[in-house]
């Protein structure tokens, strides 16, 4: 039995109501997670701001990094732990679940390093006067986190918060909490004080909704699906709570016809099979320029048809979904391909050990998919990638920019002057010229434009975010 974590201690749920945890892999139920409610954010607010009035104010930047580093440390020598904690909770094959665990050992380290960096400037203004600017924290952060890459946005949105001066209350998705309930514990070894991480778990329209609506949180940190993000921003605004929202994205890997196929085919899969396509920034539409569109189709269609899906612990290149209604989202989307005839050009194969009660999808590639198609248009989160052509530049920034979203777009061409104009033609986020893996770079900030959301969580830029800027006027005397 899981349990909340506040204040540093285990906390049950007063109507002892749980959630069953599932396996994704055979969707079977192996554990439960307490079903908080109000009350339990209530608790977890008081216990932050304490902790932020408190002891957590008497520490400076120094202190406070030095605890961060101590909990990447803890993280670190518990990899292995907390990385079989995630594969089991979310289906993520070893390799990926790993991964994983390695990116929040970096985020806490990197964040540990930039808490004594960050620092306000002096300004120019009337003779006779002195004005400066402090970088403040916010105060007690909300952290609303998905199931898809748990540690990996724990790390981002708490390493981030708590280097910023920031302290935390984080409900992470009820579909995979395990991980981050094991980090919380550690962070009290590594010598955290009680209040400054707290976990509560629950659904999301209960205890979500009673974090977004506590008066007590100063910031929130939303990553999620688009229409919640909205709830979040509308319940925050009522309040003025600033938000940070990542809403994912439907982003285009855009192949030139001068582009080295041998690098840009391998990260085109990867790009939509990673964590089987449940990826904020995965590849998922694919513009191809039109003299190689059916030579790329076909060697594609190749690879992808000797992808192999399984459960997690078997190490594939594809695992499970998350569960069963996030299957049926994907069944929908290509029964909606078939009945506009959409063409599938190849579909992986998954693996007869699959026990028919896992959550399994085979990574399919889909060809000429109309531009206004809903699998051009909206976020799928599977393996389903969606090819289409292109003439020219022109036509590929078209493409690429006729979507409600903005995260990512990869641009693969050998062209010099073409990568820059492309990278600034393209309405997103981030861009990624002749590579797509540095979204997993915890240094490069990252955030989105249009309905991808707002706001930069990573890298140094993050804490701006987790802060306010006060100026201060000194008249001299
Ligand atoms: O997301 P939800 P779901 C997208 C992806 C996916 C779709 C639906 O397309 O198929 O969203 O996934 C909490 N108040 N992304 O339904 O519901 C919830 O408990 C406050 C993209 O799982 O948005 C969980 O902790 N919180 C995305 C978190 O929000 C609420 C990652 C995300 O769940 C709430 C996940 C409420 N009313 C899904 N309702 C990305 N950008 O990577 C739910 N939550």
């Amino acid at each position: 039995m899981q349990h909340h974590f506040i204040a540093n201690q285990a906390r049950a749920t007063e109507s002892g109501r749980t959630i069953p945890v599932i396996d994704p892999s055979d969707g079977q139920p192996f554990d439960e997670l307490q079903r908080g409610d109000a009350a339990d954010i209530d608790s977890a607010v008081r216990a932050a701001r304490q902790c932020y009035e408190g002891v957590w104010s008497r520490l400076n930047a120094a202190e406070r990094g030095r605890l961060l580093m101590r909990l990447s440390e803890k993280i670190a020598a518990h990899a292995d732990e907390l990385a079989a904690l995630e594969q089991r909770d979310c289906g993520k094959p070893t390799k990926q679940a790993r991964a994983d665990a390695l990116a929040l050992v970096r985020y806490f380290e990197f964040y540990a390093g930039a808490c004594d960096k960050l620092h306000g400037e002096t300004l120019p203004y009337l003779d006779g006067y002195s004005v400066l600017t402090w970088r403040e924290p916010h105060g007690v952060t909300g952290h609303i986190i998905p199931w898809n890459y748990p540690m990996q946005i724990f790390g981002r949105s708490v390493g981030g918060a708590l280097a910023a001066g920031n302290v935390c209350v984080v409900k992470p998705s009820e579909d995979a909490c395990l991980s981050l309930i094991r980090v919380a514990q550690l962070a009290a070894e590594a010598g955290f004080p009680a209040g400054a991480i707290n976990i509560v778990t629950g659904y999301g329209h209960e205890v979500g909704d009673a974090l977004a609506r506590h008066h007590g949180i100063d910031h929130i940190s939303f990553t999620g699906s688009p229409s919640v993000g909205t709830l979040i921003q509308q319940v925050a605004a009522q309040r003025h709570c600033p938000v940070t929202l990542e809403l994912g994205g439907k982003s285009p890997q855009i192949i030139f016809e001068d582009a080295d196929l041998d690098a840009a085919l391998p990260m085109v899969i990867n790009a939509i099979v990673q964590n089987a396509g449940q990826t904020c920034s995965a590849g998922s539409r694919l513009l191809v320029q039109q003299p190689i569109y059916e030579a790329l189709l076909d060697r594609l269609g190749g690879m992808f048809a000797n992808l192999r899906v399984g459960p997690a612990a078997m190490d594939l290149d594809v695992g499970p979904l998350i569960r069963a209604s996030q299957q049926q989202r994907v069944w929908d989307f290509l029964s909606d391909a078939q009945v506009a005839n959409i063409a599938m050009v190849a579909q992986g194969q998954v693996v007869d050990e699959a026990p028919e009660t896992g959550f399994y999808q085979a990574p399919t590639l889909l060809r000429d998919v109309p531009v206004d198609h809903r699998l051009a248009q909206e976020e799928v989160f599977g393996p389903v990638l969606a090819a289409m052509s292109f003439r020219d530049e022109d036509d590929a920034v078209r493409l690429a920019n006729a979507t409600q979203f903005g995260l990512v777009a990869g641009i693969w061409t050998r062209d010099g002057g073409r990568q820059l104009r492309m990278a600034k033609r393209v309405k997103s986020g981030q861009v990624f010229i002749n590579n797509y893996g540095a979204g997993g770079g915890v240094e490069l900030p990252f955030g989105g434009v249009k309905s991808s959301g707002y706001g930069r969580e990573k890298g140094f830029e993050a804490l701006y975010g987790f802060t306010t800027l006060k100026t201060v006027a000194i008249k001299h005397s």
